[in-house]
């Protein structure tokens, strides 16, 4: 194969934070993890990679073409989120004006669940539909040998007078389990070439941690079934705990970076799983501070002192709502009542780990008492960082159907405000969009938690410096208080869940 030059690009993301202060914006972007995993597999072919995070430094649709085509690229590959849209379609203009020769491929969850508007829509020449590892090089491969593309499992293009969609195609990270494509196998590709951005200036100032952090994806999909999330329902693949454990020991002793994120839509989806990554990370010496996302009806104590003893330092659980009708319309699962997620807050509570509790309104008729209920409940729990978000029907979820039988979206529209703050991107509720916004900025005044980024002086508290967890006292203080007392009886088991990771473990001892 001939060597190709590629850009892949992350448009800004500017205007998604404008409420924010500058420094605050500026520390708290993250790597785009996506284009580090298709990065990957195309160095490992001998084609030459650039990166260019416009949302990072906050590049004007000029400055970002000027960077991405600094190296004169074959191709600019392009990630995109719903609302960045917009900018990417203005990039892409601005790209076939300068360098009309220049190939764009465009990728990530927006186009994955809207290819044919988005082919209607930009001036894009191929979408990669879901996952790209695989089919990237092949697109790579086609651009710059003049093949054609037909063949080339999860794409969509209008190239050269050619245009297509394979009927064969994969949903984004997220495999639907009736996939028409086989799922890539996650231990096949290479970890996110992390070399390749400029990984020292992302932070989290969310987590306070003014030193450089970086994010790592350990599985992909999620059991759960929230009407508003693009994850729902979908093949849970794992990667295998040593790949995993390779990759957190080049982030610590190869980069030198002491946070990392987990951003698997759950980490606990498996017990025997979250048990032997603790257990690894533990005995290979391993010292992070890890953020890690997590349901509620996953956890029980066994599970929280594996993830604290192995440097968990900031747990994520998703309440959502704290009203019963909600909470089953959000599909949150049986075991999700409010007595059930107060317990396992109490729980998460035991621990010296920041705790940040995530909450959704606007769903579906929404009315402004069960708003109340939310917030209500958002204050008994209390956490360190209280998150509200105003639900937004994105089109890879469920809710996306609902919002268009009603009209209110459509796949052609401007889609700049589909975010979760401070804007009503499409309101479902039965409350008015103006109500929306006053309970959104009550409820950070009323629950008086840290608000999730929302100043500068706000994210300052609650601070845990880093510690190595083993010889931690809190941590000793906690086992010794624990060691004596009988474990819970939590016989957490999603069957169907355990089954399928017993069964990709065996399937490595196999190979
Ligand atoms: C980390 C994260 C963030 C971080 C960092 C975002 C970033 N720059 O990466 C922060 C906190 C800043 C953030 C912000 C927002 N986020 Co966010 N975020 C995530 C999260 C949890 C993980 C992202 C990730 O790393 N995924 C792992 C990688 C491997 O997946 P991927 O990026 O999709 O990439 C794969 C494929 O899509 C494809 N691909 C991707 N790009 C490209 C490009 C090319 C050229 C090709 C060929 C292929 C390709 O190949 C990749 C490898 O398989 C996801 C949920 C999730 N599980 O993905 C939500 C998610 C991406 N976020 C979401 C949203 C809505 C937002 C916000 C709009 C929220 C807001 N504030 O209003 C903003 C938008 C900011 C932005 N820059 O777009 C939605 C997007 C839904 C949608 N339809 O767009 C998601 C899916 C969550 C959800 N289920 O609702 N987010
Ligand atoms: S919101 Fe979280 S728990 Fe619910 S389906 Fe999405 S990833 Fe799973």
């Amino acid at each position: 194969m001939s060597r190709a030059r590629i850009t892949l690009l992350q448009p800004s993301d500017g205007f998604v934070y404008a409420w924010k202060s500058e420094e605050a914006r500026r520390k708290s972007k993250r790597m785009p993890l996506g284009l580090g995993y298709i990065a990957a597999p195309l160095l490992d072919l001998g084609h030459s990679v650039k990166i260019v995070d416009a949302a990072l430094y906050e590049y004007s649709v000029e400055e970002a073409v000027e960077h991405a085509l600094a190296n004169d690229p074959h191709i600019v590959g392009i990630t995109c989120t719903t609302p960045l849209y917009g900018e990417a379609c203005k990039i892409i203009d601005l790209i076939k004006k300068k360098a009309p020769g220049v190939v764009i491929v465009m990728g990530g969850p927006h186009v994955s669940a809207l290819p044919r508007a988005t082919l209607e829509t930009s001036k894009t020449d191929f979408v990669c539909i879901g996952e790209g590892e695989e089919s990237f090089p092949q697109v790579v491969d086609c651009v710059i040998n003049g093949k054609d593309p037909a063949g080339i499992i999860g794409i969509a293009y209008n190239w050269k007078e050619q245009s297509g969609e394979t009927t064969q195609y994969r949903h984004r990270i997220a495999q639907s389990k009736d996939t028409t494509a086989p799922a890539i196998d996650l231990n096949k590709y290479p970890v996110p070439s992390r070399e390749l951005f400029d990984y020292n200036e992302y932070y989290d100032f969310s987590r306070d941690r003014r030193s450089p952090q970086t994010n790592a994806m350990f599985s992909r999909g999620c059991p759960g079934k929230c009407a508003f999330c693009g994850a729902a329902d979908t093949l849970v693949r794992w990667r295998h705990v040593d790949n995993c454990l390779d990759e957190l020991e080049h982030i610590e002793k190869g980069l030198g970076i002491e946070n990392v994120f987990v951003m698997d839509d759950t980490y606990t989806s498996n017990k025997k799983r979250v048990l032997e990554l603790s257990r690894g990370i533990v005995d290979r010496g391993i010292k992070l501070n890890i953020g890690v996302q997590l349901r509620l009806d996953q956890i029980d104590e066994e599970i929280c002192d594996a993830m604290f003893e192995s440097g968990v330092s900031h747990v994520g659980p998703g309440i959502e709502s704290g009203n019963a009708d909600i909470i089953k319309a959000i599909g949150k699962g049986p075991r999700e009542s409010k007595e059930h997620m107060l317990d396992k807050v109490r729980l998460l509570q035991n621990y010296d780990w920041k705790l940040r509790n995530s909450y959704v309104f606007g769903m579906p008729g929404e009315t402004e008492e069960q708003i109340m209920e939310t917030i209500e409940f958002a204050k008994e729990l209390s956490a360190d960082e209280t998150a509200f978000s105003i639900l937004v029907p994105y089109p890879d979820s469920p809710l996306w159907a609902i919002a268009k039988e009603t009209g209110k979206v459509d796949d052609h529209m401007d889609f700049s405000r589909f975010l979760y703050y401070k804007t009503v991107g499409c309101n479902l509720s039965a409350v008015s969009t103006e109500r929306l916004l006053e309970l959104h900025e009550f409820a950070y005044e009323y629950v008086g938690s840290p608000a999730y980024n929302f100043d500068d002086d706000a994210i300052s508290s609650g601070n845990r410096p880093h510690i190595p967890y083993l010889a931690s006292e809190a941590f000793k203080k906690h086992r010794e208080e624990t060691k004596n007392k009988p474990r819970e009886k939590e016989a957490y088991s999603y069957d169907a869940i355990d089954v399928a990771y017993e069964k990709q473990t065996q399937d490595k001892q196999a190979n």
